[in-house]
């Protein structure tokens, strides 16, 4: 079973925000001198990987996912100088450092777009251009964000595709030289010595040629025929074999609405990884952005065993369950009040006891939750807004008031309020006016009251670090499904080398006090428990353990 390991199979990555990591200059906005100035304590935490969200020059329309210039950092962050600092700080405390490449579309203000809306060279196909009536798009595709997927350019009298924000253009993948341009850039990101890189929504890239109507009836028009487009295959594996092959980096390719064979696909393609929401689609509704619908631990266990055994020969999962565009897990899948730290704990043991590789959301490690927002001018996220003004044009509904609860809920700028450091004026995340609201229960929730608690949430991240590195089973053995169909807990065994080495994990994902029963057929002869999230408990026996709320254990089988 030696073969197929490797390093980014051990890691653990840490997923970093800097807009709202730390600031160093009191612009009230987070930046890379920040991060530099908390390297030690992504050390002490332990963690292998750094994912750096955008920090491209950029209008920062969609958070800096709408690129203005690849090979520059945005003042707000920084320099160049700036980011080769925080890349050998985090090198000198062996942590890679993994970019985040946004090779769908650019920003409409990208040097590519502003020549090709001129027709300008060989710049003139770099995008999707549509001639025709200004008053009828091309098709009846639907953006991420909301409305119409096509914007009309009044400067070369022809539609524009954009997926996203009509300043984000889409980038035409079937112009051979639009590629040559990309992987140039990426091969130059490499070249500066990153490690890797978290592709951004990887399967857009490929469009049907003809640009036909998507099904009129599809909660977004036009999705069957631009995600897993035809050709995206090929472009990734191109990706693979002229740029990424030559070197030792991880990928990750964000995938909305993948599937387990086009995951398989991507993973021959040469993407190591992909991140599948597939899990975090079993709360939405199918009535519009705000549907909120309630989940089941059926339903989160059904997409994870789905995901645990699809990938089990060859391919390798991502595990998360939040990132900068979803609500905090606590608050989602655990309870943010009575029993946040046990649950944000419970939660944890999850994201480290599977099998792929663990992606940790800043701030989760010290059970951050979602904020309160009452106004819509407290929200800074742009996706949020055009959503909420496009429901009450088209009137969909009639007051903000109808739907607050829902976008408090929903918006992105949930995981996008300061990283909580100390009970200090704003957190201690800058000593300026920052960019968004401060979650207001920073005083209790914060890294400095967690460091000085040996039961904090923080410690037991640090804690799971400590045993995926020292439990090769945590990393590399089978998934074992144990109670199929329990509504209240979720409990498998992790086995590696013909089961000679088995873990037993068990977690009670809500507030009650089941019993968890060890099934006949896994035998103990004897137990260690390795990490649980209420400290010691009476008797070794796990034959039948009394579990508490929210509670999380981990064994050790012989
Ligand atoms: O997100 C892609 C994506 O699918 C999102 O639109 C997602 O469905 C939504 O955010 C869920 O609320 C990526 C980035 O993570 C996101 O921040 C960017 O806005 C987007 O791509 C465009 O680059």
């Amino acid at each position: 079973m030696n073969d197929g390991r490797t390093w980014w199979k051990e890691a653990v990555v840490y997923q970093i925000y800097p807009r709202s990591f730390h600031n160093a200059n009191d612009d009230g906005i987070g930046d890379l001198r920040g991060i530099s100035e908390k390297v030690d304590y992504l050390d002490d935490l332990g963690v292998d990987v750094v994912w750096l969200c955008p920090v491209y020059d950029s209008p920062l329309v969609d958070g800096g996912y709408d690129v203005r210039d690849y090979r520059a950092i945005h003042d707000d962050y920084g320099t160049m100088a700036d980011w080769e600092t925080l890349r050998d700080d985090l090198h000198a405390r062996d942590i890679r450092l993994i970019m985040d490449m946004v090779t769908n579309h650019t920003s409409d203000e990208h040097e590519w777009f502003r020549k090709s809306r001129r027709k300008a060279g060989k710049y003139r196909d770099y995008y999707w251009w549509v001639d025709g009536d200004p008053d009828r798009p091309p098709n009846n595709w639907e953006s991420f964000f909301g409305g119409p997927a096509w914007s009309y350019d009044e400067r070369r009298e022809a539609w524009y595709l954009h997926l996203f924000d009509e300043k984000q253009p889409d980038l035409n993948w079937r112009n051979p030289d639009v590629r040559e341009s990309l992987f140039e850039m990426v091969r130059w990101w490499i070249e500066k010595d990153c490690d890797g890189f978290r592709f951004d929504v990887i399967n857009l890239i490929s469009k049907p040629p003809d640009l036909p109507d998507g099904d009129p009836d599809s909660t977004q028009r036009g999705k069957e025929q631009f995600i897993n487009g035809p050709r995206v295959h090929e472009y990734v594996r191109e990706l693979h074999d002229r740029v990424l092959d030559d070197y030792d980096v991880v990928t990750v390719g964000e995938t909305s609405d993948v599937t387990i064979d086009e995951a398989l696909r991507f993973h021959e393609d040469g993407l190591d990884m992909v991140f599948s929401f597939q899990h975090l689609h079993i709360d939405k509704g199918d009535r519009g952005p705000w549907d909120f619908d309630e989940w089941t631990l059926d339903e989160l266990r059904d997409a994870t065993a789905r995901w645990q055994r699809g990938l089990e020969d060859g391919a390798w999962n991502s595990i998360f369950l939040g990132n900068h565009d979803q609500p905090r897990l606590v608050s989602r899948f655990g309870d943010d009040e009575e029993y946040r730290a046990e649950s944000a704990k419970m939660l944890a043991t999850y994201l480290f006891t599977l099998r792929g590789t663990p992606f940790v959301y800043q701030g989760d490690e010290i059970g951050m939750t979602n904020p309160t927002f009452r106004r819509l001018d407290e929200y800074r996220d742009e996706a949020t807004i055009q959503k909420v003004m496009l429901a009450l044009q088209t009137g969909d509904v009639s007051t903000f008031d109808k739907i607050r609860d829902a976008v408090d809920f929903w918006s992105r700028d949930n995981a996008r309020t300061p990283m909580q450091w100390s009970d200090d004026e704003n957190a201690g995340f800058t000593d300026g006016e920052p960019w968004i609201k401060v979650n207001e229960n920073f005083p209790e929730v914060n890294v400095e009251r967690e460091q000085g608690d040996e039961d904090s949430v923080l410690n037991y991240y640090r804690r799971l670090v400590v045993l995926r590195h020292s439990t090769p089973v945590l990393v590399y053995g089978r998934y074992v499904q144990l109670l199929e169909d329990h509504p209240e807990i979720y409990a498998y065994l992790r086995t590696l080398n013909d089961e000679s080495e088995r873990l037993l994990v068990v977690l009670n994902f809500f507030d009650g006090e089941p019993t968890f029963r060890l099934p006949d057929d896994v035998t103990d002869d004897r137990s260690e428990k390795l990490v649980g999230n209420y400290g010691d408990r009476a008797g070794d026996s796990i034959a039948e353990i009394d579990l508490r709320p929210y509670e999380a254990l981990v064994y050790r089988l012989e």
